[in-house]
């Protein structure tokens, strides 16, 4: 099974690297006021925020076409595919490839460096191999099941100081997170609340975190996460696509994942963890760094968990 594992891994490191070229060279090309030509942003469904690009329409064929070639047998999950036949996907047991041509497609047409090619796969619906490669930032993060995750071919996470990778109270964390592409008052106002609630807490006697990044891309904060730049992403409402690599990269480098049921990670103490798969079909997802000395243990997610209670 590692064996297997280490192949599907190569093969999504390749695919990654096979279209970076293409994803370089449309990033300058590609934007808002391309209009007329083929690299203008389109909106989906009239929602200036949520738009698509020929770059993300053509990557996501080449990969796609690539991995039938070497995986007739397996299925096939991407944005841009899933958006053509309406938003429908089933989900199996089958090993799966959950694609996202271009994570971060609003930062990617406004040349907003944090955007990149999100390659997950999963097995009995576990998420089991994640590659993201941010090819403007020169970032390959490789992760698979048991095998650990890199960056650039280095272990994450980066830091292995103790002193500088474990907070003790979640004012030293920093936090990141994303308001999405949806622009409706109760959403936006729900998500802003959390922020504020997040970023007040500590003055109604609370824990509240340090700071609050958003970055425009699910699968980049993860990444982060993993890299050890910030301790905690969470987010309310992202598809399995911006976040079926990252959280792989996340629970290799040590971290944890939360999904609205149950915890996973080497973190998490044996008797904590969930019983089911992590379920990256939610849409609701909170990750954290490997912070074994924050208050309210076990696994330390859970003094987290209860700042965001009612939005997990
Ligand atoms: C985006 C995510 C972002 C989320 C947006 C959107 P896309 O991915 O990475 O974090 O808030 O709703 O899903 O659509 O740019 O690939």
């Amino acid at each position: 099974a590692r064996e297997q594992l280490q192949a599907y891994l190569d093969t999504a490191i390749a695919l990654a690297k096979e279209v970076g070229p293409v994803f370089k060279d449309g990033f300058w090309r590609t934007g808002q006021f391309a209009a007329g030509n083929d690299f203008a942003a389109i909106d989906k469904m009239g929602n200036e925020a949520d738009c698509v690009t020929a770059v993300d329409c053509h990557i996501e064929k080449v990969i796609f076409s690539r991995l039938r070639e070497i995986y007739p047998e397996h299925k096939f999950v991407g944005e841009e595919t899933t958006a053509e036949i309406g938003n429908e996907y089933k989900v199996t047991d089958d090993p799966t490839w959950v694609v996202d041509p271009v994570d971060g497609t609003n930062n990617f047409v406004h040349h907003f460096p944090y955007t990149g090619i999100s390659i997950g796969l999963t097995v009995n619906k576990e998420p089991v191999v994640g590659v993201l490669y941010l090819p403007i930032l020169d970032e390959l993060y490789t992760a698979a099941k048991g095998l650990g995750a890199q960056l650039n071919g280095q272990s994450l996470p980066l830091l292995n100081s103790p002193a500088l990778t474990t907070p003790t109270a979640l004012s030293q964390c920093a936090m990141l997170s994303e308001h999405g592409s949806l622009r409706s008052e109760s959403y936006i106002k729900s998500r802003f609340d959390t922020f504020q609630r997040l970023l007040l807490e500590k003055e109604k006697g609370g824990a509240s975190v340090r700071n609050l990044r958003i970055t425009g891309s699910a699968a980049s904060d993860l990444a982060l996460v993993a890299k050890g730049a910030a301790e905690i992403y969470w987010e309310a409402g992202p598809h399995a696509w911006d976040y079926a690599a990252g959280v792989v990269l996340v629970l290799e480098s040590g971290g944890a994942v939360f999904d609205g049921a149950g915890w996973w990670g080497s973190s998490i103490p044996e008797d904590e963890r969930s019983l089911q798969p992590l379920n990256i079909w939610k849409r609701k997802i909170l990750a954290i760094r490997h912070m074994p000395d924050l208050p309210g243990k076990p696994g330390s997610g859970h003094e987290i968990q209860k700042q965001l209670a009612a939005d997990v």
